[in-house]
This record gives structure tokens, sequence and C-alpha cells, in this order.
């Protein structure tokens, strides 16, 4: 039987910190429904979409309380969760987490997953935050772990339109080990948001790397657990700060399929076929036949230090 989901990458283009949530939220919308209009049954939105990257800067508690969301959807996201189901298309979409959990106030870089009908379907939250808790001298300032805590909710995989599907946030698509534990949990389709600087102070050297580094490990993680990756930029000048594009969607053979070419709002579409992660599983990674985690450890106890 054939097994296809077209997916769409919503890229937005900067989302400057005068832009009021409307305003932001109308682009979105206006994306869904391009999205719908290129027969998209999933969309993918970047991390933070609905806010400018706040973690740039250095704020206090005063400041930082009109960047987070206390409810998904709440009265001012509620039009993308109406288009949502006037179109008949789900989403993904990142945006900054404020959650009444343990007794206290909890702040998390937070993806949801909505289901055509507009309803919940799961929640990831970022587990790696890069950058630091105060900025340090020479470095780009990063702060999401002055601003969040690590995720608490591992890397759930979840259901939609007989897919199934995992989420990650920016710098988690560096780690293998986000494709790796979505992958054993399942996943088919891994959808990614992100805000990447196109330089950093701490490294001028690599600059010309971003794009690649982008990309690489994106590809990497769809090849290495044959699966499709879905990933979406906030890109272009925000606040001052250049943010890269490179949205795209990756075969499980490592092939670019999709690609942005633009840092502003744009829509790439691309049919995506499940059944090619079985002819791919059956050349080389079939997990349940080829892998042997239970030789991994035993090889790292026999290497011993380097002599
Ligand atoms: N948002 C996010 O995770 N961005 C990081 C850049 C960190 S720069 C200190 C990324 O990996 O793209």
């Amino acid at each position: 039987m054939d097994r296809h989901l077209t997916l769409a990458v919503c890229q937005t283009g900067p989302v400057q910190r005068s832009a009021t949530r409307a305003e932001t939220v109308g682009r979105l919308v206006h994306l869904l429904e391009r999205a719908a209009a290129a027969g998209a049954e999933l969309a993918v939105f970047p991390e933070m979409a609905l806010t400018t990257f706040f973690p740039r800067w250095t704020l206090d508690e005063s400041e930082i309380e009109g960047f987070y969301e206390e409810r998904v959807p709440g009265p001012q996201t509620q039009p993308l969760f109406d288009a949502a189901r006037r179109l008949r298309l789900g989403f993904a979409l990142g945006y900054s987490e404020i959650a009444d959990e343990d007794g206290r106030k909890r702040r998390f870089n937070t993806m949801d997953l909505v289901d055509a009908d507009g309803s919940l379907v799961g929640r990831y939250r970022k587990i790696h935050l890069p950058g630091s808790e105060a900025s340090e001298a020479g470095t780009t300032v990063h702060l999401e772990r002055r601003y969040f805590e690590p995720g608490n909710l591992g890397f759930p995989v979840f259901a939609y339109r007989g897919a199934r599907i995992g989420l990650a946030l920016c710098n988690d698509r560096r780690w293998p080990e986000t494709y790796r534990m979505l992958c054993l949990n399942g996943a088919e389709v891994v959808l990614i948001g992100y805000n990447t600087p196109a330089v950093l102070a701490e490294a001028p050297t690599l600059d010309h790397l971003r794009m690649f580094h982008n990309h690489l490990p994106m590809q990497a993680g769809a090849y290495q657990n044959t699966v499709w990756v879905a990933a979406a930029a906030k890109a272009g000048v925000e606040e001052g700060q250049a943010l890269i594009g490179g949205s795209c969607i990756i075969a499980p053979t490592g092939e670019i399929a999709a690609l942005a070419v633009s840092v502003d709002d744009e829509v790439i579409v691309h049919r995506a076929d499940l059944g090619l992660i079985d002819t791919c599983r059956r050349v080389n990674f079939d997990f349940a036949r080829y892998r042997r985690p239970s030789e991994y450890g035993l090889i790292a106890e026999r290497a011993g230090p380097v002599a």
C-alpha cells in the first residue's frame, strides 16, 4: 500500500520585537493558507515562531513575561488553530511556554503538534539548550539556559494521519541522539524549527560553514535513521542579527528534496513517500536486524585509555 504525507515547511522571515502577536499570527495563518493551497497535509513552523528570538538579550523578569505563552491556544493564537480546522491542515508550532508545574512556574522552549481539527496531538520541550545563563566575553549572546529549563518530556512520537511524527528544536538537530531516540521510538517524520545566527563571535573562522553545518546533521540524521526530516528556519535580519535560512525537506536517503531560496516568509512543499523508509531500511539501517546495542558498551569498556 502506498503511504505518502505531503509536508510543508513554513519558513518565516524575521519577527521584530515591535511586532504584535496578532500581526505575527496573521503571517503564520497566511503561510498555512499557502501550504494548504499547495496540497500540504502537515506543516511545520520555526522555533519561537510567535516572537522575536529574545535570548539574544540579557533581560530581567519584568521584561520577559510577554514572550511566553501560558496557554496554547490562547486568545492571541486561536486564529491559527481556527485556520487549521478551516483548512484541514495540522501543524507543528514552536513557542516559549510558561507552565504551572510541580507547584511552580516552569519555562520551556516548546513545540506543539496540532491536528487538522485544531486539537493538540502532542508536545515536545527542547532538550539541548545551547549558549549560557549570562553573557560571556567574546561569545555571541545566546541565553536559552537563562530563560528555559531542559525539556522533561523525552523524545515522544505522535500519530498523525497514519504517520508517526517526532519533534525537535534547533540545537537538537545537531545531536545524533535526537534522531536516534525519535527513530527508536518509531518516528517516520521529524519536524524541526530553528533560529540560527549566521555568524558566531566565538568562531568567525567557521562562518562560511554555517549552512553546511545546518544541513549536514539533518541529512545524516535522516539517512542514518531512515526518516523524513522537515525543518523550518526563522530567517533574515532580526533585531540586527542575521539568522540563516536554508529550510528544507530531507528524504531518508539523505537527499534534500525541497529547499527554501529566501530568508523571508516562504513555503516549500514535498509529497513524502513513507515507503522510502522501508526501502532505505532494507539496504542498511534495519535496527532490529543489524543494530548491536549489547556490543556497544563492551567495545567502549575494552577501548580503555588512549596510550
Ligand atoms: N536556537 C538555537 O538552538 N540555536 C543554536 C545556535 C546556538 S549559538 C550559541 C543552533 O544550534 O542553531
